[in-house]
């Protein structure tokens, strides 16, 4: 299977009830290995670009709000198939729908807090790891 690199967010939320290390730990337990790690705030702009394909959308404002409300670690994971590795891991976008097991399925109980956000093909994940760590 190909060797990946994705995109991980621990939202903030995630960063507020002290998940982090537990999220790591599962996607170190899987196999997959962190090759970059940061804590930072998301600005409003970047916000906006990176969940733009949700700009006509209801929710949109209090996504944006959400995901800019405090402190947020992101980071890139690498390893055979991670793409979707991680894509199963963290669980269906929606906590409802989200199987016990995953991180959201375990942790979330509604949209738009659902603790993780993913990238879900090798071009978002190329472009997100480009507008997150573009500068190192
Ligand atoms: P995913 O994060 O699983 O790739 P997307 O890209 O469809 O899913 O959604 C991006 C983010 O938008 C989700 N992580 C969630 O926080 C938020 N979101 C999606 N659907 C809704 C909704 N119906 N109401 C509020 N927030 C939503």
């Amino acid at each position: 299977m190909e060797t990946q690199q994705t995109f991980i967010i621990i939202k903030p939320e995630a960063v507020a009830r002290g998940l982090v290390g537990e999220i790591l730990r599962r996607f170190e337990a899987k196999g997959l290995k962190i090759r970059r790690l940061a804590m930072k705030t998301i600005e409003p702009d970047v916000a906006r670009v990176h969940y733009g394909h949700h700009a006509d959308k209801p929710f949109f404002p209090e996504l944006i709000e959400a995901i800019t409300a405090g402190p947020v670690v992101i980071g890139v994971l690498e390893g055979p198939g991670a793409i979707a590795h991680v894509r199963n891991l963290i669980g269906a976008t929606d906590p409802l729908k989200a199987a016990p097991g995953t991180i959201r399925g375990d942790f979330a109980l509604q949209n738009p807090y659902n603790m993780v956000h993913a990238s879900d093909s090798p071009e978002t994940a190329r472009d997100e790891i480009a507008r997150f760590f573009g500068d190192e």
